[in-house]
């Protein structure tokens, strides 16, 4: 599968200066952002817009949601780390947060 490498801890690091609010998770392989919205029909409707993303692109988000926060967490199960997939998947995240007021 394209991309589905691991990426090495450099090259994660390098990815994620790029990618505003998202962070190594401790722990584990895996990155994390939580987004606040205004209200829970936002946060929804960020969540059904991802949605579709992640179905399209056969591509996951790990997310709990409380009212009007999203608290995400990313990573590849099939390569057992952060993969290109997951920087692809928090850039279109970070993309549809702004279309909805939410930097
Ligand atoms: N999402 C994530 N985040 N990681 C995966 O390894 C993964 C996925 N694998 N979505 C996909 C689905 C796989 O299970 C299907 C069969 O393509």
């Amino acid at each position: 599968m394209v991309m589905a490498q691991r990426l090495s801890a450099e090259a994660r690091k390098q990815a994620l200066n790029g990618l505003n609010g998202w962070a190594e998770i401790s722990g584990r392989d895996a990155i994390g952002r939580t987004f606040n919205f205004k209200d829970f029909n936002e946060a929804f409707g960020f969540m059904s817009r991802v949605a579709l993303v992640a179905e399209k692109n056969d591509h996951h988000p790990e997310w709990r949601n409380v009212y009007r926060t999203v608290e995400v967490t990313l990573a590849t199960h099939d390569a057992g780390g952060v993969t290109g997939l997951d920087i692809e998947l928090a850039k279109a995240m970070n993309a549809i947060a702004g279309q909805l007021g939410v930097a």
